[in-house]
């Protein structure tokens, strides 16, 4: 297994030097793209000469080409049937996909589904791009809020600094009560900030709904008495992105005394998928049932969401696409979900 890394200014010119270089059964691992230019790292199945390890002493650099090795093996196992590079359908979904961020593992799995359909698809670029799309909305679950038969339905939002949780909470307050005629109330659990909650007060005051601002455990016990006779009840949290280990270990101390009926891990798809993967395995000793997707409107890559959901395997319950209360917010389908992240449709 040979494996190249190729520069080039653009996809097409970088595809045709790797053609001419690995030939056509060139498979790619890896496409990364620049400001001024893309990088595709590809593999052919011609082998290297076997390497002499007692040449070097460098154990680290073998190991690393060991994984390696066994990386791009258990691609290529994948991949074994058709080449990637061909001029097949089945490949420019595969670009299609990266170029969409829906990401390598993801982005495999859905071509070599595919590629296995029986019987394999005999139509040309929409019908593929339609089991793409039907395909991947199986992979995407979604599920809004779920009214609990007793006592109110509490909501928590959690996730780092800036995503959006506040403005979120406030948007579900005021669709759940001035749209669905709940009745509601703001929580804002908060001991980083003297001056906390000042925002969720004022949208509290302008719906006319109790707020409540939680510095301790014990007090989330008896703010949940004041709050026994509503409906809903939309927990906002708080911290220090610096000190986001401190607030992970407060919060679990609060809803250990008082779990909520439901946690959504708030991301921004302005972030990296990979650190918002991080942000995940930061909170989730903390239990999270669903997340929550904030700034679309700020993103040209909504794909990002999809490797997240796929590791994750917690449904979305919304998505948000602008600092409007109550209006930039979306409970959505699987199907539209999918549509999203394939650039088929917008909010
Ligand atoms: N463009 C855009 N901005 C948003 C969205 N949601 C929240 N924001 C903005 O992001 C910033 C941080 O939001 P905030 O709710 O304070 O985040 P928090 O720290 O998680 O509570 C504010 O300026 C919000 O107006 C969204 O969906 N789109
Ligand atoms: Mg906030």
């Amino acid at each position: 297994m040979r494996v190249k890394v190729f520069s080039a200014p653009s996809m097409k010119e970088a595809l045709e030097r790797i053609k001419r270089e690995l030939g056509p059964q060139a498979i790619i691992l890896k496409t990364e793209e620049f400001r001024n230019k893309v990088e595709i790292t590809a593999a052919t199945d011609v082998d290297y000469p076997p390497l002499e390890r007692s040449q070097s002493n460098a154990k680290g650099i073998w190991d690393t080409l060991d994984q390696i090795r066994e990386k791009v093996d258990s691609i290529s196992q994948l991949l074994s049937t058709s080449p990637l590079l061909s001029d097949s359908p089945l490949s420019k979904l595969f670009l299609e996909l990266l170029g969409r961020r829906i990401g390598e593992e993801v982005s495999l799995k859905v071509v070599n589904d595919l590629r296995r359909d029986d019987p394999p698809s005999q139509g040309g670029w929409e019908e593929l791009k339609g089991k793409a799309l039907s395909h991947l909305s199986l992979l995407l679950p979604s599920e809004g809020i779920r009214e609990s038969p007793k006592g109110p339905t509490v909501v928590a939002l959690i996730g780092p600094t800036g995503v959006g949780k506040t403005t979120t909470a406030s948007k579900l307050a005021a669709q759940f009560s001035l749209l669905k005629k709940k009745k509601v109330a703001l929580l804002s659990i908060d001991n980083f900030r003297p001056a906390a909650g000042e925002e969720l007060e004022e949208v509290a005051q302008t719906l006319d709904i109790p707020f409540q601002v939680t510095k301790t455990p014990e007090g989330m016990r008896k703010t949940m008495r004041d709050f026994r006779d509503r409906d809903f009840v939309f927990v906002d949290t708080a911290g220090h992105s610096y000190r986001d280990g401190e607030q992970i270990f407060e919060l679990r101390n609060f809803f250990k005394h008082y779990p909520p009926t439901e946690t959504h891990l708030v991301l921004s798809t302005t972030t990296k998928p990979e650190d918002n993967l991080e942000a995940w395995r930061r909170f989730r000793s903390i239990p999270i049932q669903k997340l929550l997707f904030t700034k679309l409107d700020e993103t040209l890559s909504p794909g990002g969401m999809v490797e997240i959901i796929v590791k994750t395997k917690r449904p979305v319950s919304y998505l948000t696409n602008g600092q409007r209360i109550p209006e930039d917010i979306w409970e959505v389908e699987s199907r539209a979900l999918a549509e999203i992240v394939m650039g088929e449709r917008t909010l």
